[in-house]
């Protein structure tokens, strides 16, 4: 959290996962239809095929006090240093898993990568929310099965479809709440990520 001039609150979210997991189109969703917010312009850093380059960015303003700043990263393998250059300053992380099968392993690469980078301020000091994405493919892994495989235990979890916006909404809520709480109360997050 970082305070401007004017004694608002900025909350950093960060949306993180593997390449093509969804990362921008629940962004895009949120921005385009989430109501009774303030929002600022939607920046995007993409190539021409729509794949993050840098990061995707828009401050959302809750209430005169509070700003949630949030940024997509850029999923591909090659962008590891733009991703860690996102992460600064981060207070919450939503973790975008993609439930195809043959996703897993980016999923599981994808998380060790945070992990590493955030140590154990993951799912304490940042808060840590799962979205299983893609749940409306037709083979889309269940989300015990997913969350095993993760290695992740007590972690708040949404099955969503960032296409529909399918509980897009709720995870964005939750975050935005949890975030809220922490600062309030400074109590220790309900999330763990290992
Ligand atoms: N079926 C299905 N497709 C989705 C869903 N969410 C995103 N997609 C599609 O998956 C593709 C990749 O989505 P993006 O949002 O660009 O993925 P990203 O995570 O931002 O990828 P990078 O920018 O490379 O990190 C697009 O074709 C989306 O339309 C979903 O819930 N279900
Ligand atoms: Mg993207």
């Amino acid at each position: 959290m970082r305070k401007d001039t004017q004694g608002r609150m900025h909350f950093k979210i960060v949306f993180w996962g593997p390449s093509l997991s969804g990362k921008t189109t629940a962004l895009r969703w949120i921005y385009d239809n989430v109501e009774g917010l303030q929002k600022g312009s939607f920046t995007s850093v993409a190539d021409h095929t729509g794949r993050t380059l840098f990061f995707d960015y828009t401050p959302v303003q809750a209430t005169e006090q509070v700003v949630f700043e949030i940024y997509t990263v850029a999923g591909q393998k090659r962008h590891a240093g733009q991703r860690k250059v996102i992460l600064e300053g981060v207070d919450g992380i939503i973790f975008v898993a993609d439930s195809s099968p043959d996703q897993m392993e980016a999923n599981i690469e994808s998380l060790n990568e945070l992990r590493e980078l955030l140590g154990p301020r993951l799912g304490h000091e940042v808060l840590l929310l799962v979205m299983l994405n893609k749940q409306d493919l037709p083979n889309a892994m269940q989300k015990d099965v997913m969350l095993a495989k993760l290695g992740l235990g007590n972690v708040t979890c949404f099955t969503t479809c960032a296409l529909s916006g399918e509980n897009v909404k709720r995870t964005f809520r939750q975050i935005t709440r949890d975030i809220l709480m922490q600062h309030v109360y400074q109590a220790p997050a309900k999330a763990s990520a290992s």
